[in-house]
């Protein structure tokens, strides 16, 4: 075993909210009991592999600014370095889960089978690593993005060989995630979209892209693996458009494809607002339509029109997605993933920690938040009385199909329906939500 990275800084302590002590969680109490379940077992926490241990901290303008030693070289030497220190973070700070894709753990050999390799060789020690700390796997995936060969895209190439490399590739990924008992597997589009349509027949790729899922999916039967499927909807960066571009889309896209029972959905924050909604919207939409599958946490910035992937800190946020979250009867099989990035001056050990304690704490708030506004029951009362109407027979039967137009007019003109316009009493809810924010 190497010798200990983040030696400075000790196991994370529950201290509760008088703590002054910033390397504690002051409402992260994994044990805490909430609405019957743990917080460990709500929140479900995944630490991410490639904003936290394989970026360097570079932006378009300029290089790595991150203490990352096994950075330097890109070797299975260098890999292991870097999982002793991922796994020494996750225990550190007490996470149940990790996320991670293939290229993430091991270097990228010159061909597939050299790749495959390697990253079989990197598997072995996270077997160990998992073993060891308890740590199980939230969900992996594979990186169909970096690599030139899939500037036009994995799936949606116009050349069927990088189709089919793609789908070589997904393979052994969701067969390693099957052996370390993976609780999901996720399909993010990264190129799976276009820059020009010039250059494009978007009916063809769209084709090629659900054929690909369809795929995985018959993969995943075939070799017995229990979790579940996730794609991940963004709308566009890095390409102009992408094809899973919000829930509504990707929904559409399973049904058209059949894979609505069969795929569900991994949603982001960033990616949700970059696509002009609001997490709690997406999650939402996604609830409604029996989708949700895990989120990746984190935040963009109002001001920038990309994926800042910034830890999240808004308590308000976190209580009104954990609210549609507790009211769909929680995640399941998914989990709240860090997909989240520290900035390029926040180049101190401690730094990560910090910033997953305070997005850690930020869900917490959330969840109790939530609990209690379900507890109370107020505001579920109120949105039950604004469709109160519906429980009628008028509404009953509109909706059951008993009515025809024809005979919803008439009875509209025989009994001379006149409806009286109500107050939506947005200030009220919203002052009384401010109630549960703490
Ligand atoms: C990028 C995505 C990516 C996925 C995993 O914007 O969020 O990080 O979560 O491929
Ligand atoms: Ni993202
Ligand atoms: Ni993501």
């Amino acid at each position: 075993m190497s010798e200990s990275f983040f030696k400075d800084t000790a196991k994370i302590p529950f201290e509760g909210a008088d703590s002054n002590n910033p390397l504690a969680f002051r409402h992260y109490d994994a044990t805490q009991m909430v609405l019957g379940k743990s917080m460990a077992e709500h929140l479900r926490f995944a630490v991410c592999y490639w904003h936290s241990f394989n970026s360097p901290g570079a932006d378009i303008f300029g290089a790595g600014t991150y203490d990352r030693p096994w950075l330097t070289e890109k070797s299975l030497l260098q890999a292991r370095t870097k999982m002793s220190g991922a796994f020494e973070f996750m225990e550190k700070l007490g996470v149940p889960y990790f996320c991670f894709h293939d290229r993430d753990v091991a270097p990228e050999g010159d061909t597939l089978k050299e790749s495959n390799e390697n990253l079989d060789q990197m598997i072995g020690m996270m077997e160990e690593e998992m073993a060891r700390t308890g740590i199980k796997l939230l969900w992996g995936t594979a990186d169909l993005f970096n690599h030139p060969r899939f500037a036009a895209g994995a799936a949606t190439n116009p050349d069927p060989q990088v189709f089919a490399y793609a789908a070589a590739q997904v393979k052994h990924v969701l067969e390693i995630t099957h052996r370390l008992g993976g609780a999901n597997y996720v399909l993010w589009g990264g190129r799976e979209g276009y820059d020009s349509l010039l250059h494009t027949d978007l009916k063809r790729e769209t084709a090629q892209l659900g054929r690909f899922m369809q795929l995985v999916v018959e993969h995943k039967h075939k070799i017995g693996f229990t979790g579940t499927i996730l794609i991940e909807p963004k709308p566009h960066e890095p390409t102009k458009h992408q094809y899973d571009y919000d829930v509504a889309a990707v929904y559409a896209f399973l049904q058209k494809f059949d894979l609505q029972d069969e795929i569900k959905l991994n949603v982001e924050a960033n990616h949700a607002t970059l696509a002009g909604h609001s997490f709690q919207h997406e999650i939402a939409t996604a609830t409604a339509n029996g989708l949700l599958g895990s989120i990746d946490i984190n935040r963009g910035d109002p001001q920038n029109g990309w994926d800042t992937d910034q830890f999240a800190n808004s308590v308000e946020e976190a209580t009104l997605i954990l609210l549609e979250i507790l009211k769909a009867g929680g995640l399941g099989n998914g989990g709240f993933n860090f997909d989240a990035k520290i900035r390029r001056q926040s180049i101190a050990r401690d730094d990560l920690f910090h910033a997953h304690i305070g997005s850690m704490d930020v869900a917490a708030q959330g969840l109790l938040n939530a609990a209690r506004i379900i507890e109370d029951g107020h505001l579920q009362e109120l949105l039950d009385a604004r469709y109160a109407g519906w429980q009628g027979d008028l509404g009953e039967q509109m909706l059951a199909g008993d009515l025809s137009l024809q005979q919803i007019s008439d009875l509209v003109h025989s009994q001379n329906l006149n409806p009286e316009p109500v107050s939506g009493r947005q200030e009220m809810l919203e002052n009384l939500l401010n109630r549960y924010i703490y």
